[in-house]
């Protein structure tokens, strides 16, 4: 049936893994190490005694001194490990380089061109030792800020490993942003050092970094050097004093470097993410905790064994890579595919191709990927070998389910389990996420991580069983930030006031009859249409579950009998003809779903829609448009020319 009832709020499809997937995870392993023999038994246990879980996977990690206890929780600080001295480069590397490890791949790096490079992981560990000598001759020490703006190079994770070995704290900034945010991010954080590149290829245009960095230095009075990866062989300015050539800082340097000790609590990096307010918040990690949160995630939900080839393809800029490219697929020592270019260039089958040819078995991207295959059609996916995929996983948006059973069907073939992991920044590791033992709903993030009290409450932070509500975690976790840099008073005003000693997360989501959660999307992203809460996300999944559309962004105009009329902005597949009224379609075909509230007033057809370069959805640009409004900085968009379609559809 056409147009068949496919939206967030009614989704009914469950699928379970494969006794094969699910008996040989590691989960089920570890539970049937501790005696455990279900997983509610899992869950009861592990909130039970938090503790005890927490120490027990700390346990496979090596400490160079024990911790004396695990948690000390004085809402909103938690101190884990405490006194406990780590390092998470020991874990990462300096164990692997010195045991079974040491030949086995690291990294397959592919350049955007086709080209290959692999490290080992002994490899891995002398060229960040002999970089972690040259930013100790640069000056570098222990509790220093280096502020990072490097494209998806090998050079990336090592100059953040470098850091961490020697106890300074990294800021990465996504290169995909303007040199502006990196001039501001450099000057929050008070850095002496900056790394860059003179610059890099994206869909085969060059990107002149370094030319861009030259622009802000004069803005920028704490930085004294500027380090200079070589990678595309081009032409830069170098001040004579100021800026050094990658190559040079590593010349002649040890192949050993000492890994600092550090305290579990020290600040391992910095990473910005932007807030309700324009100024960004600078998320700060610790050592300690952090390891064990990462670690624990993704050997249990991505499942990863020995001999996988684990391929999380998102940017290192964002958490995702920090957590899950760089540092546990290394504490866990498996192979990682590293990718510098755009996953449809230079045709829609490079993602497809790169999976078949480096036999990849994990696959972690975003919907908004997922939802871009679907537009291209299966056929480019079809013409590869995607049999090497086991398990696939998502982040960073709502998947709705259209495109989870697509990516489920035509990248897994039917066999591969879909983890839709809910986290952010502030949380470094999965909290809302399935395992692989877990019936899976598609659109739903399944259940809290074990020891996570998620929760969903309305305003008085009452907890609500059904309707949508704030979601908020009410105990601490390993990986949780610890503070927001230089700025301890927003930390508590923006995330634990609102419901003291509770986090408050900014999603809204809602909780099932089973107890599965559906995250529906920032607060801000809610509408309130005569009265009733609809979020946007669940417009926009009845939108795409129409077998025309790709894609679809909604967001609310001021209104003056309903308090706020829905606005879609919709992107229809390639192969979509017919199209005449499409409309007037579209719009019934939301009423039949979600009901006459949800339907759009408005609805526009257009090639694009306005995306931050990790892919998410600029609602906040669109909105302006629609309320004639000035659409503000544009200038961390991926793809700056969808606003003027947008304005001249509007
Ligand atoms: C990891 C990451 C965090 C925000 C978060 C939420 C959205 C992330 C999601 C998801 C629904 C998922 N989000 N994963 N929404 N389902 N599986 O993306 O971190 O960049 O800080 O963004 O992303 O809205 O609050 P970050």
């Amino acid at each position: 049936m056409p147009g068949k009832v496919d939206a967030l709020l009614d989704e009914k499809r469950i699928f379970k893994p494969s006794k094969d997937i699910s008996d040989g995870s590691n989960i089920q392993k570890w539970m049937e190490n501790h005696g455990l023999s279900s997983y509610s038994e899992l869950i009861e246990a592990a909130a039970r005694s938090p503790e005890w879980f927490w120490d027990e996977l700390a346990g496979e990690l090596e400490w160079f001194s024990p911790y004396s206890d695990v948690l000390k929780w004085d809402p909103p600080h938690a101190e884990w490990f405490l006194e406990g001295k780590f390092n998470v480069v020991h874990n990462a590397l300096d164990r692997h380089a010195k045991g079974p490890n040491k030949d086995k791949t690291a990294y397959i790096w592919e350049g955007e061109s086709g080209e290959v490079r692999t490290l080992t992981y002994l490899e891995l560990y002398k060229k960040v030792n002999t970089f972690a000598n040259g930013l100790k001759r640069l000056g570098v020490e222990k509790g220093d800020v280096v502020s990072i703006y490097l494209p998806m190079i090998p050079e990336l994770p090592i100059a953040m490993l470098a850091c961490a070995k020697i106890g300074a704290a990294h800021s990465v900034v996504f290169s995909g942003f303007w040199a502006k945010a990196f001039r501001d991010r450099i000057n929050d954080a008070g850095s002496n050092v900056a790394i860059t590149a003179d610059g890099f290829k994206r869909r085969g245009k060059l990107i002149e970094l370094k030319e861009a960095v030259d622009t802000i230095l004069s803005q920028t009075p704490t930085i004294e050097r500027v380090v200079v990866v070589e990678h595309e062989g081009l032409e830069v300015s170098m001040e004579e004093g100021r800026d050094i050539w990658w190559h040079e800082v590593v010349q002649g340097m040890d192949y050993e470097c000492e890994t600092e000790v550090m305290d579990s609590e020290d600040p391992l990096f910095i990473l910005y993410t932007s807030g309700t307010t324009g100024k960004p918040k600078g998320v700060l990690h610790v050592h300690g905790g952090y390891s064990v949160g990462i670690y624990a995630t993704l050997k249990f939900v991505f499942d990863l064994k020995d001999n996988d080839i684990w391929w999380c393809a998102a940017d290192i800029g964002w958490i995702t890579g920090h957590s899950y490219i760089v540092y546990a697929p290394l504490i866990m020592g498996v192979t990682s595919l590293l990718y510098e270019g755009t996953p449809d260039y230079p045709d829609p089958g490079r993602f497809w191709r790169m999976v078949q040819d480096h036999g990849v078995t994990v696959l972690y991207t975003a919907p908004t990927t997922v939802r871009m295959f679907m537009k291209y059609g299966e056929k480019w996916p079809a013409q590869y070998d995607l049999s090497s995929l086991r398990l696939l996983g998502s982040v960073g948006e709502p998947i709705n389910p259209e495109a989870w059973i697509w990516y489920h069907k035509h990248i897994g073939g039917d066999r591969c389990p879909v983890m839709d992991t809910w986290w952010q920044t502030e949380t470094g590791m999965h909290l809302i996420t399935p395992l692989p033992i877990s019936t899976l709903k598609p659109g739903s993030a399944v259940k809290p991580f074990p020891t996570i009290e998620a929760d969903v409450v309305d305003d008085n932070g009452v907890s609500l069983k059904s309707g949508g509500g704030h979601l908020v975690i009410r105990s601490p976790w390993p990986s949780m930030f610890r503070t927001l840099y230089r700025d301890p008073e927003r930390y508590v005003e923006a995330y634990w006031s609102k419901f003291p000693g509770v986090y408050l997360s900014g999603d809204v989501a809602r909780l099932d009859e089973d107890g599965y959660f559906w995250i529906q999307g920032r607060e801000d992203d809610v509408l309130n249409v005569a009265g009733h809460r609809i979020s946007t996300a669940e417009v926009e999944s009845s939108i795409v579950s129409h077998h025309a559309v790709a894609e679809a962004a909604v967001v609310g105009k001021p209104s003056s009998v309903k308090g706020e009329e829905i606005c879609a902005f919709v992107v229809l597949k390639e192969t979509s003809t017919n199209l005449e009224n499409f409309q007037h379609i579209l719009k019934d075909h939301v009423k039949i779903e979600i009901g006459p509230v949800a339907s759009p007033s408005t609805v526009k057809i257009v090639s694009d829609l306005p995306k931050t370069r990790s892919g998410k959805i600029m609602r906040r640009v669109i909105k302006a448009i629609v309320r004639g409004e000035d659409v503000g900085d544009v200038s961390t968009l991926a793809n700056p020319e969808a606003v003027s379609e947008l304005k001249k559809a509007f």
